[in-house]
């Protein structure tokens, strides 16, 4: 259940309650897109780095330890030793961006798995019957994920299907949650919202999935290959369609000037594989912006990361010794500079949530939205 505690124009202070845990929003999930989070990071890390929710993937746990795999040990909170909230991505998106081969047709799509090539059917009923099997806090509906710019009439009609995938999820998930096996017999579930980049559609569409009242909503398809100023128009175009009493989500966004925009539009729950990624490949984030490790310019730089960050890396390492690590081919290096960054992201929101119980959300936006994208 969502609860609207503050607004300051379009952005929401909230918290929305789970049976896994309460989650003070605006919020960003931490992506474990395999049941671990890229870099070495174990659940025992993530109060460490203030997560208050970890992200898993429908496509990859099913191909890969397979769905009843983790019902068998007892769901995805008790085999990734996670115990708070989880949410599960429905397979909407993976099985568009990663599968070869799709096939898509009314009852579900055909697909090649990407580990082995071979042949997997996925439709909404056995989305909502994997995401049953994981556990999950919440689950995502299944729905096609379009690629930009996508022709119009492709996009509404694929809309449409979205809309009649919808509804078979809530009837599948209400029936799942009412049997004896179920791990979590209050699994929630998602709508999301689709129509490419066009206004009209993207507008029924969320009039349509606001009627089945579900437990919260997510704006989907964007972050493929629109501009940023399209997909900041589209939020602002959905956003008063959007059930004002119901946590809203944008699935896979992404810096944090994008969140900050986000959240200045009305939005209040994040996911993203930036942070991670980037740490990987020597990028942290900071307060005065993104920071190469790999730089020969840190090589005897004993300052942390970020000097203003307190998190338990910048407490302890050196820009020099992270920068070693790096060129040592340490795995340390990844593990360190993505605990940082998940940290920064996660920081982030709490820096947010503040200024918004301070009532000067508007004064932080305009500080740090410039400051917060440039490179150095
Ligand atoms: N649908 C689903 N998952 C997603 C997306 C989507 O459109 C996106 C788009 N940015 C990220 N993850 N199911
Ligand atoms: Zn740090």
């Amino acid at each position: 259940m969502y609860k609207l505690i503050k607004q300051e124009n379009n952005a929401r202070r909230g918290e929305f309650q789970t049976v896994h845990g309460t989650v003070q929003t605006p919020a960003f999930m931490n992506v474990a897109t395999a049941a671990a989070i890229k870099g070495g990071v174990s659940a025992y890390d993530l109060k460490d780095i203030k997560c208050q929710v970890m992200l898993s993937n429908t496509y990859h746990l099913h191909l890969r330890p397979g769905d009843e795999v983790v019902h068998k040990m007892g769901g995805i909170r008790k085999f990734t030793g996670w115990d708070g909230p989880v949410l599960t991505d429905s397979g909407g998106f993976q099985v568009f961006s990663l599968a070869k081969l799709r096939n898509i047709k009314e009852e579900g799509v055909t697909f090649a798995s990407h580990i082995d090539g071979h042949k997997i059917f996925m439709g909404p009923e056995e989305s909502m019957r994997i995401q049953s099997n994981l556990g999950s806090t919440i689950a995502m509906a299944f729905d096609e994920c379009m690629e930009n710019p996508a022709e119009y009439n492709y996009a509404k009609n694929s809309c449409a299907r979205t809309t009649r995938w919808l509804y078979r999820c809530k009837a599948e998930m209400d029936r799942l949650n009412a049997l004896e096996s179920t791990i979590n017999p209050n699994q929630m579930l998602f709508g999301i919202n689709q129509g490419s980049t066009y206004r009209d559609l993207r507008i029924e569409h969320m009039k349509q999935i606001a009627e089945l009242d579900l437990d919260g909503y997510a704006i989907g398809g964007l972050a493929v290959g629109e501009s940023t100023e399209e997909m900041y128009e589209i939020i602002e175009a959905v956003e008063p369609h959007m059930p004002k009493n119901k946590i809203r989500y944008l699935m896979g966004v992404g810096t944090p000037g994008n969140i900050l925009e986000a959240v200045h539009r009305g939005v209040d729950l994040f996911d993203c594989v930036m942070p991670s990624r980037n740490a990987r490949h020597g990028h942290a984030f900071t307060n005065e912006g993104c920071r190469n490790l790999l730089n020969a310019k840190y090589t005897l730089d004993d300052q942390p990361i970020d000097p203003e960050c307190d998190c338990p890396v910048c407490r302890k390492h050196s820009r020099a010794y992270i920068h070693h690590l790096f060129k040592a081919g340490e795995m340390l290096a990844m593990r360190l500079t993505v605990l940082h960054n998940l940290y920064f992201y996660n920081n982030l929101m709490e820096r947010i949530r503040k200024a918004l119980d301070e009532g000067c959300f508007e004064a932080f936006y305009n500080t740090y939205s410039e400051k917060i994208n440039k490179r150095i």
